[in-house]
């Protein structure tokens, strides 16, 4: 089925190339409602699915992100039309399901609910022109997709009860000071950006690439000491992996260097007989000493 709300295309080379879903409804500032909603849920899956897609970035238009929740579609509801339609929940969460990193690449406006979807992805570069916010408090409601939550976790309490209680937007400077935004690039930059950042995370160990999302997000919603120990089972686990038994541990035994092996832009591209695959697996491989592997 076709997209009306968002364009989608491939970009980039290699085995695993970077999605980009493009968040297109002009005249509306890419206010988000819910077929919007639906086909952007319905792109994420597809390119979770695809295993030659590696990395997602959702962005939208130079303008605006999204100017939020689309209004004149909201206004109408009721408590019980809220509640039993599940306004804001069922599909507005997709993005949280997926496997693979998602970057946001956000120029312009993100307020509201576009402010929550660019929180919802696993890091947001930023244009220079970009500008944040939770203006929920003007129209007389609250966030209703995760803004009270995760605003205060990315940037501490004190600024998100600024930002919420007072309907204040923040530029892109002041959000990448808060931690908000992991980079600022000039506007006209973001795209070739936000490509260059998914391409090296392509280049790395899709298993390695999942695993990692999903840690840091248990970090960020859970308690410290179960992310760590899953984080350790994790770790150990990737020691059970074939490639990288068969991929490293002979080298070790036969008493190669690690820095050699390592420094060798062959084994680094996988262009040889080492998978890029592996790749992480050996970089996990290092932080060990050498007699670990033997007793595997
Ligand atoms: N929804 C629908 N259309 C929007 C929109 C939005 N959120 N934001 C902007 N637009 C539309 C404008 O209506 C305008 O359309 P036309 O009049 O040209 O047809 C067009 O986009 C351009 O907007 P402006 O002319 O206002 O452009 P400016 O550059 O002057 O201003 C702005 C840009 C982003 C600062 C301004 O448009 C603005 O403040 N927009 C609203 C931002 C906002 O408050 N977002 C929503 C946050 S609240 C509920 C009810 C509501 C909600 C939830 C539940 N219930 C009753 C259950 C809302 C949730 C939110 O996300």
């Amino acid at each position: 089925m076709p997209y009306e709300m968002i364009l989608v295309d491939t970009r980039g080379e290699g085995e695993r190339r970077t999605g980009f879903i493009t968040l297109n409804r002009p005249k509306q500032l890419n206010a988000l409602s819910d077929p919007l909603m639906d086909e952007l849920g319905r792109a994420l899956r597809a390119f979770d699915a695809d295993d030659g897609i590696g990395c997602i970035v959702l962005t939208g238009s130079e303008r605006a992100f999204a100017a939020g929740a689309d209004i004149p579609t909201m206004a109408p509801h009721t408590f019980m039309s809220a509640f039993k339609s599940g306004l804001i929940s069922k599909n507005w969460e997709t993005i949280l399901e997926i496997r693979k990193p998602v970057i946001g690449a956000v120029a312009g406006f993100a307020l509201g609910g576009g402010c929550e979807l660019a929180m919802m992805c696993d890091f947001i570069i930023a244009a220079d022109t970009a500008r944040f916010g939770q203006p929920e408090i003007k129209l007389g409601i609250i966030p209703g997709a995760g803004g009270t939550q995760r605003l205060p976790r990315a940037i501490s309490k004190s600024k998100a009860m600024d930002m919420l209680l007072t309907a204040r937007m923040m530029d892109a400077a002041e959000a990448e000071r808060a931690g908000l935004v992991s980079r600022v690039v000039p506007a006209e930059q973001l795209m070739a950006e936000a490509l260059t950042a998914a391409e090296t995370i392509n280049g790395f160990s899709g298993p390695s690439t999942m695993l990692i999302k999903e840690l840091v997000n248990l970090a960020f919603q859970g308690p410290l000491t179960d992310g760590v120990a899953i984080e350790r089972r994790y770790f150990h686990a990737l020691f059970g992996s074939d490639e990288l038994k068969r991929a490293y541990l002979p080298r070790v035994a036969s008493g190669e260097q690690i820095a050699a092996f390592w420094s060798d832009p062959a084994h680094r591209l996988g262009k040889t007989w080492i998978d890029h695959r592996d790749i992480n697996m050996v970089m996990l491989a290092t932080s060990l000493a050498p007699e670990s592997y033997l007793q595997i």
